[in-house]
């Protein structure tokens, strides 16, 4: 993409009502712009940022065996009226009322609509386990939208569903969400610990909270720091395993993690001293077991081996689609703007050519341009008439891990140089062997 022909609206000033680093980048970045309180518009950086974490996520979730679907923004209230949620979901439910005078909603979540969709056509043990996901956009009334992205009123989640026969089977499906998130946040250059949670409106025992460690979380954590070692890697999982599912569920969930929600003083002081940590975190995923309490409700039942009608058991599992745009700058930036991290990049590497006008420069950069494109690869190339140093405050500032800059006096020694976001560093190499560089970054030579 040449920046000429891109819609990349930066911003020189810090916008003031930006009170968190990772909304001061996303404003200055032209990655997004508010509409009102806490709706945004997805500017062309921000959507591809954001559809790149979509990908992972439905690449993880086609991994773990989740069916991939789509529900509707706006719902009936009836149905939320069978599960007693209509009411008691208080305020930051969004209503709405239809020229018929039918109440209607801007879906929060969504466990009584698949509850909806699978009494109309499961009825046998045979059709499970079941689970089903989407990713759709959610509207939640909240009292203090803040924190750009963060805590939005308008916000994009993806949220999926299991069905199973028995308790049993439901905590497989608990356990296989949660492996599946580890490697899906990882994927995204972020750690994020899972904590003993409270439940809150969706309801259950059994829930984790997914954090990311950041001075800016809304979430008070207190955890053993021997949690922080760990990763998940690239080790392969075979979610039909149960018993594969539960060891990594035990390796990540048995030292001490929980939110001040669960926290409990006498547990933590029988985590060694030294080890004790009291930090903030961004919750970016939640996952639940609540049982049968949907699908008693509305009538979900399937008939067992027996041939007795029995209520399904459930869970429901999110994550924080747009706030893990926040959440990974708030993990990952430094004082001249966003640092990406190549899973989620928008563009995979930038081009600046240091002399626009000169022949040979333009003539380099072309090359580079289309050799990486035709690599498959996404490169940003700056053809502007900026200065070299504001075409290098944009490029930081936007956060692309690689950039390759190409001048009239490199190119008379036959080179170009390669420099890393991240570290700073730079390298010279003739222009073929930083585009050779840059695809074997990604996988693609
Ligand atoms: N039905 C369940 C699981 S699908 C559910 O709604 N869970 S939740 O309430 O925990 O939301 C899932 C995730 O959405 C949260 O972990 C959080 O990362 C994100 N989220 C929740 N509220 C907001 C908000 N106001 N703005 C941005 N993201 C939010």
């Amino acid at each position: 993409m040449r920046l000429s022909r891109y819609f990349l609206p930066v911003l020189k000033e810090t916008p003031s009502e930006a009170q968190i680093v990772s909304h001061r980048y996303m404003l200055r970045a032209g990655m997004i712009k508010q509409a009102s309180a806490g709706i945004y518009s997805w500017l062309p950086l921000g959507f591809k940022v954001l559809r790149k974490i979509e990908n992972i996520i439905h690449e993880e979730q086609a991994r773990a065996g989740h069916i991939p679907m789509l529900m509707p923004t706006i719902q009936s209230a009836d149905l939320w009226r069978e599960s007693g949620r209509y009411d008691a979901y208080g305020a930051e439910m969004l209503r709405i009322t239809d020229r018929h005078d039918r109440d209607m909603l801007f879906t929060p979540t969504a466990e009584e609509l698949i509850t909806d969709i699978f009494r109309a056509n499961v009825s046998s043990y045979r059709d499970l386990p079941l689970t089903m996901y989407q990713i759709q956009w959610k509207f939640r009334d909240e009292i203090r939208p803040r924190f750009g992205v963060m805590r939005g009123r308008e916000f994009y989640m993806k949220d999926g569903y299991n069905f199973d026969l028995t308790k049993e089977d439901a905590l497989h499906a608990y356990n296989r969400h949660l492996v599946s998130y580890l490697r899906t946040y990882e994927r995204m250059g972020l750690q994020a610990i899972p904590m003993r949670a409270d439940s809150g409106p969706i309801g259950g025992d059994d829930t984790h909270e997914f954090l990311v460690l950041a001075e800016t979380g809304e979430s008070e954590v207190f955890y053993d720091s021997e949690i922080t070692e760990l990763k998940f890697g690239d080790r392969e999982i075979d979610y039909d395993s149960v018993e594969q599912c539960q060891a990594v569920l035990e390796e990540f969930t048995s030292r001490y993690a929980r939110t001040d929600e669960t926290h409990d003083e006498a547990l933590f002081d029988q985590v060694p001293e030294e080890r004790r940590r009291t930090a903030r975190g961004i919750e970016v995923g939640q996952i639940f077991y609540f049982g049968t309490k949907y699908s008693e409700a509305m009538g979900a039942t399937v008939s067992d081996k027996d041939g007795n009608q029995v209520p399904v058991h459930m869970g429901s599992h999110g994550i924080g689609v747009s706030r893990l745009l926040g959440a990974i700058i708030e993990a990952s930036h430094d004082d001249r703007g966003i640092i990406w991290p190549e899973g989620v990049t928008p563009f995979h590497c930038g081009i600046v050519n240091l002399k626009t006008g000169d022949a040979e420069a333009e003539a380099a950069c072309d090359k580079i341009h289309a050799a990486l494109i035709a690599l498959g690869l996404d490169p940003l190339y700056d053809d502007t008439n900026e200065r070299a140093g504001a075409k290098f405050a944009t490029m930081d500032l936007i956060g692309l891990p690689w950039r390759i800059t190409v001048g009239p006096r490199g190119l008379k020694n036959g080179v170009v140089e390669l420099t890393s976001r991240r570290t700073g560093e730079s390298e010279e190499l003739p222009p073929e062997a930083a585009v050779a560089k840059i695809a074997e970054i990604y996988g693609v030579a």
